[in-house]
């Protein structure tokens, strides 16, 4: 059954990578599912035709059949629960990978979200200089804690799952922050997320739709 996914008609990135149809492209090209893109521009998706795939007029919705989702959540999830490839067989180790998935989307991707929001839209108030460390000490304080649980593996719990996927996309978009840096062994953990062939495959494609070529490196 043909799938088919929304992004931006024009990402405000340009193609970094950090629309969240990424990680939906990123699931997809993992488990090895084709699917077609279906571009949308920020009028569009306030319009009926896409509220009704997407309550809240945003990126990314999935189409399959008479299937329609939103939140990248849900969309990585379903994805893994019907394709070999993210989540282990194993009850325990599925559920535990499943709690990694839970964990970067409600507990590490709120306060990296609210520094993002600090930096695009508060940077022209009184308030900013006192109020920006104080955020990026938020985001420090679910980083150290992620960075000793992960240690020096590759992944968060054994092989590579949904949850690496959602938290390395995560993760990425603290990149050009410089806090990462601060913490060796996770921007290792999301270089070797950036290094996947799926991953590669995932991001080509969205900047291809960002910039008309494929990125070369
Ligand atoms: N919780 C939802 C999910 O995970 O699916 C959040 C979806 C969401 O935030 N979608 C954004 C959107 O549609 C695009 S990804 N925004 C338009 C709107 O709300 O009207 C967020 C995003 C946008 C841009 C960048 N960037 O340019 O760096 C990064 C991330």
């Amino acid at each position: 059954m043909t799938i088919t996914i929304t992004a931006f008609e024009r990402s405000p990135d340009g193609g970094k990578g950090l629309a969240r149809d990424t990680r939906v492209r990123w699931a997809l090209e993992e488990v090895g599912q084709p699917y077609q893109v279906r571009l949308v521009s920020f009028r569009a998706m306030k319009e009926p035709a896409h509220l009704a795939l997407h309550p809240f007029g945003q990126i990314p919705t999935y189409e399959e059949g008479d299937l329609a989702l939103f939140e990248t959540g849900a969309i990585v999830f379903h994805i893994a629960e019907r394709h070999a490839g993210l989540l282990p067989d194993d009850a325990k180790a599925r559920a535990r990978a499943i709690t990694w998935m839970f964990a970067a989307l409600n507990t590490v991707e709120p306060p990296i979200l609210e520094l993002a929001t600090a930096r695009l839209l508060e940077s022209d108030k009184p308030w900013y200089a006192e109020r920006l460390p104080l955020v990026e000490d938020r985001v420090r304080g679910r980083l150290n804690p992620l960075s000793v649980r992960l240690g020096d593996a590759d992944w968060l719990e054994g092989a590579f799952s949904a949850g690496d996927l959602l938290m390395v996309s995560v993760l990425l978009r603290l990149k050009s922050s410089g806090i990462l840096d601060e913490f060796p062994n996770l921007a290792a953990y999301v270089a070797r997320g950036e290094a996947r062939p799926a991953y590669k495959r995932a991001f080509d494609a969205q900047l291809a739709v960002n910039t008309g070529k494929p990125s070369t490196g």
